[in-house]
C-alpha cells in the first residue's frame, strides 16, 4: 500500500521545506517538490500542515506488574493511545525481580508487547547481579537487539541496585557497547524519609514528595554519572524532574562526559500543589517518582531543554486507575507510582514549547524523535523524514486545538494528569509502518502489527575509544 502526502511542509529535526512524501510498503521512498506517487497511492492532503517524524516515547511502563497490582494500560491500548497522540514507537522496560532469571524476564515482556499496535524496544533492567546475568547482558546484545541497561537506584526491597550492581552492570555494559541508564533517586534515603513520615503520622499522599526532596534525586543523578565516568560508559538520566538533577548533568556535559537528560512532559508543566488538594483520589492519582516539584524547578527544566543539556522527552506513562491506587488508602508508601500522558506529551510539548517560542519547529522534533532515535542507536530508521526510513509520520495541524480530558482520551486510565488543558498544534494523521493509523480523531489501529525494534549496540564508539586509547599508550621498548 502506497501513501501520497501532498502540499505539506517537511519539519525534521535539521530542516523544514516544502515537499511531498511517498511511501510505500512501509518504508518512505521520496522526499520532494511535485512527486509522482505508485498507481493506487492514497492520497493526504497535508496543506498548511507539518509532515514530521512519528513520535518516539523512550519511556512507558505498558501492563507493567509493580507494588502488588499490574498497570492498568496494556501494549495494544497503550499503542493505540501514543498513535492518537502522534507517537508511532515506544520503547519500554523489562524489569526482573529480585534474582528473577533475566532471559526469562525479557521473554515474558516480549510475549506481553505481542499485542502493540505499533514499534516498540525494550531496555532491560538490572536489577541484581551473579554471572548469569553477566551473560545474559551479552546475549541481549549480541542476539536480541538490547543496547540499553536501565538501573532502578530507588525502589528499595524490591528493584534497587546498589553501588555494586551499578558498578558490575555499568563495567559490562562498557564491554559490551550497550548504554546505561538509571531512575535517579537514592533508595536508602527515600525508605529512611518514608519511615520518619509515617512514624509522624503522616500517611497521605501530601507524605510522597516529602519522601524524596530534589536532593535525593540530585545525590543518586550525580553518583550514577560518577560512576559513568570512571568507567568510561555512555549514560541516560531517564525523567530528571528538578534543578539538582539538571546541574549535574549539565557539569558532566560541560566537562565533555557522554551524559544525556531526559524530562516528562508532565515534570515540565505540573507542579507539586497537586499533592495538596483535599482530594485523596485525586492526590494519590499524581503520586509517581520522581514526584511533581515546586514550580520554579520547572523553568530550570525548559531552561535545560532548550539549552541541550536535556535531550529528550517521555512520558513514563505507568498507569494505575483509582482502585489501584487506593492501596495506599492509609500508608502513602503504599500507592503504586506511576501516570499516564503517552497521549498528550507530543500536544502539550507543541503548545508549551512551540506555540510559547521555548523550541522552534525543528528542536520539538528533536526532542520528541529524533534524539531519542539518535541516542538509541536507531537513526535515521525512525526519528526523520527521509527516503528509505521507516513510514512513521504525522500531518501535524498548528491550528487544531484540542482540550485535554480523560472523558475523551484514549488511554486507559481514570485521570489525566493534563485534565482541562487546551492545546493548540496536533497530529490529524498518523502514519505508522505506512498505513494510517489515526484519522478524522478516530485510532484505526490494529492489534499485534507492531515490530519489536532492535537497537544495535555502539561497538564503533567503544572501537574509536579504544583506538584512542591504545594511541597514547606508551610504547613497548625495543630491547637490544
Ligand atoms: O519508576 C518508574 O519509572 C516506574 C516504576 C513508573 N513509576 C513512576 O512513578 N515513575
Ligand atoms: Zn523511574
Ligand atoms: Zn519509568
Amino acid at each position: 500500500m502506497a501513501l501520497h502526502i501532498k502540499g505539506g511542509t517537511v519539519v525534521t529535526a535539521e530542516r523544514s521545506v516544502r515537499a511531498d512524501v511517498v511511501t510505500e510498503g512501509g518504508k518512505i521512498v521520496a522526499v520532494g517538490e511535485r512527486l509522482e506517487a505508485p498507481k493506487g497511492a492514497e492520497v493526504i492532503d497535508a496543506g498548511g500542515c507539518y509532515v514530521m517524524p512519528g513520535g518516539i516515547d523512550p519511556h512507558t511502563h505498558m501492563e507493567l506488574p509493580f507494588m502488588g497490582t499490574v498497570a492498568s494500560e496494556d501494549f495494544f491500548s497503550g499503542t493505540t493511545a501514543a498513535a492518537c497522540g502522534g507517537t508511532t514507537m515506544i520503547i519500554d522496560f523489562v524489569i526482573p525481580g529480585p534474582r528473577e532469571d533475566i532471559m526469562e524476564a525479557y521473554q515474558t515482556w516480549r510475549g506481553w508487547a505481542e499485542k502493540s499496535a505499533a514499534d516498540y524496544s525494550f531496555h532491560v533492567a538490572i536489577t541484581w547481579w551473579d554471572d548469569s546475568v553477566h551473560k545474559a547482558m551479552e546475549t541481549l546484545t549480541t542476539k536480541h537487539g538490547v543496547n540499553s541497561f536501565k538501573h532502578f537506584m530507588a525502589y528499595k526491597g524490591a528493584i534497587m541496585a546498589d553501588d555494586e550492581v551499578l558498578v558490575n552492570s555499568f563495567t559490562r555494559a562498557r564491554e559490551l557497547g550497550a548504554i546505561c541508564t538509571v531512575h535517579a533517586e537514592n533508595g536508602e534515603l527515600v525508605f529512611h524519609l518514608q519511615q520518619e513520615l509515617l512514624a509522624k503520622g503522616i500517611t497521605g499522599p501530601e507524605g510522597h514528595p516529602l519522601s524524596r526532596p530534589p536532593a535525593v534525586e540530585g545525590e543518586a543523578a550525580n553518583r550514577a554519572i560518577r560512576i559513568a565516568q570512571v568507567i568510561d560508559v555512555p549514560l541516560y538520566v531517564v525523567h530528571n524532574s528538578c534543578e539538582d538533577s539538571v546541574e549535574a548533568i549539565t557539569r558532566a556535559r560541560n566537562e565533555g562526559q557522554r551524559v544525556f537528560g531526559e524530562v516528562l512532559a508532565g515534570h515540565l508543566l505540573i507542579d507539586d500543589s497537586v499533592y495538596q488538594n483535599p482530594d485523596w483520589e485525586f492526590a494519590a492519582a499524581h503520586v509517581m517518582s520522581p514526584p511533581f516539584r515546586p514550580k520554579h524547578h520547572q523553568r530550570a527544566l525548559w531552561r535545560a531543554l532548550q539549552a541541550g543539556m536535556l535531550q529528550t522527552t517521555a512520558t513514563d506513562h505507568c498507569c494505575f486507575c483509582a482502585p489501584q491506587k487506593a492501596m495506599g488508602k492509609d500508608d502513602f508508601t503504599l500507592i503504586p507510582n506511576g501516570t499516564g500522558g503517552v497521549e498528550d506529551r507530543m500536544h502539550v510539548l507543541w503548545h508549551h514549547g512551540v506555540n510559547k517560542g521555548r523550541l522552534t519547529m525543528n528542536e520539538f522534533v528533536a526532542v520528541t524523535s529524533a534524539s531519542a532515535a539518535k541516542i538509541f542507536n536507531i537513526y535515521p530508521r525512525k526519528g526523520d523524514i527521509a527516503a528509505g526510513s521507516d513510514a512513521d509520520i504525522v500531518v501535524w495541524d498548528p491550528e487544531k486545538s484540542r482540550t485535554i480530558s480523560k472523558d475523551t482520551h484514549h488511554q486507559n486510565i481514570d485521570l489525566n494528569i493534563f485534565e482541562g488543558m487546551e492545546v493548540r498544534g496536533i497530529n490529524v494523521v498518523t502514519v505508522s509502518q505506512g498505513k494510517i493509523v489515526f484519522m478524522d480523531g478516530e485510532p484505526r489501529t490494529e492489534r499485534g502489527v507492531g515490530r519489536y525494534i532492535d537497537r544495535p549496540t555502539y561497538a564503533p564508539y567503544y572501537d574509536a575509544i579504544q583506538k584512542r586509547s591504545d594511541m597514547h599508550a606508551p610504547k613497548a621498548v625495543e630491547r637490544v
